[in-house]
């Protein structure tokens, strides 16, 4: 997959070197590139926001660099990427829409700051090229910056060969639209505390059954509103005793 990023901070995305992500890019499984919006600027200052049109607090980010930006990551003449911009005005992301992001070959995120970036960028573009707004939550953020870092590690680890065990991409949490059981190690007793009895039977089904249960719970007391989404189909005669 190829990934570009504009912001004004590049290096706000230094973290992409490390870890799983820094190795997906070190064996091409992405192929990854940060951008200074302001190299697409002409004045002295290299000036990338304005007042905003209608009043106001804060700023807007001017058009014109961002313009340049996508002309030069999206020509025309080529296949366009998808246009991935975090706001807190966009759809919530999901781990379905990681899904669908990690099936793209191209991605392109452009990363506000201040108030946003003047709309006619983002209607500009939609003509080209798939533009999709991003929200982590509700809550604001300064910019888009750590939302690609959140955007793009759940995205990396759903590439073919990111993940040494493609087993722990079934079995987490939201890979089935409840929350994950909680999970043990050794030693079996720890500070007094033991490791539940069914997770050491060898009973595989009791096991299965034991996860099943703790999973409904979990999603019921912590997020009843995935619990309420849940396809009814999703559950079984079982589950409706837990
Ligand atoms: Cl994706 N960006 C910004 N700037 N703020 C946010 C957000 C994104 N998600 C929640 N708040």
């Amino acid at each position: 997959m190829r990934v570009d990023i504009v912001s004004i901070f590049p290096e706000y995305l230094a973290p992409l070197d490390l870890s799983l992500i820094g190795r997906a890019r070190a064996n091409g499984t992405l192929r990854l590139a940060v951008h200074d919006l302001r190299f697409w600027t002409h004045d002295v200052h290299r000036t990338v926001d304005d007042t905003p049109y209608g009043g106001g607090p804060g700023m807007v980010m001017r058009p014109e660099p961002w313009g340049e930006a996508l002309d030069a990551l999206a020509p025309a003449e080529v296949a366009p990427p998808r246009l991935v911009v975090p706001a807190p005005t966009g759809a919530p992301f999901t781990q379905a829409m990681a899904h669908e992001l990690a099936a793209e070959p191209h991605l392109l995120f452009a990363c506000g700051r201040y108030e946003g970036i003047d709309q006619r960028v983002l209607d500009h573009a939609a003509a080209r090229m798939p533009v999709t707004e991003v929200s982590l939550g509700d809550y604001v953020l300064f910019g888009g910056e750590v939302a690609v870092l959140v955007i793009l590690e759940a995205v990396t680890r759903l590439l073919p060969g990111v993940l040494g065990n493609a087993g722990s991409l079934a079995e987490e949490s939201h890979a089935h639209g409840l929350l994950e059981a909680p999970m043990y190690t050794k030693p079996a007793t720890w500070r007094g505390l033991e490791v539940p009895e069914v997770l050491r039977s060898g009973d595989h089904g009791r096991i299965a059954r034991w996860r099943r249960d703790e999973a409904l719970i979990r999603t019921a007391t912590r997020r009843p509103d995935l619990l309420a989404a849940l396809d009814p189909d999703r559950l079984d005669k079982r589950d409706a005793a837990a």
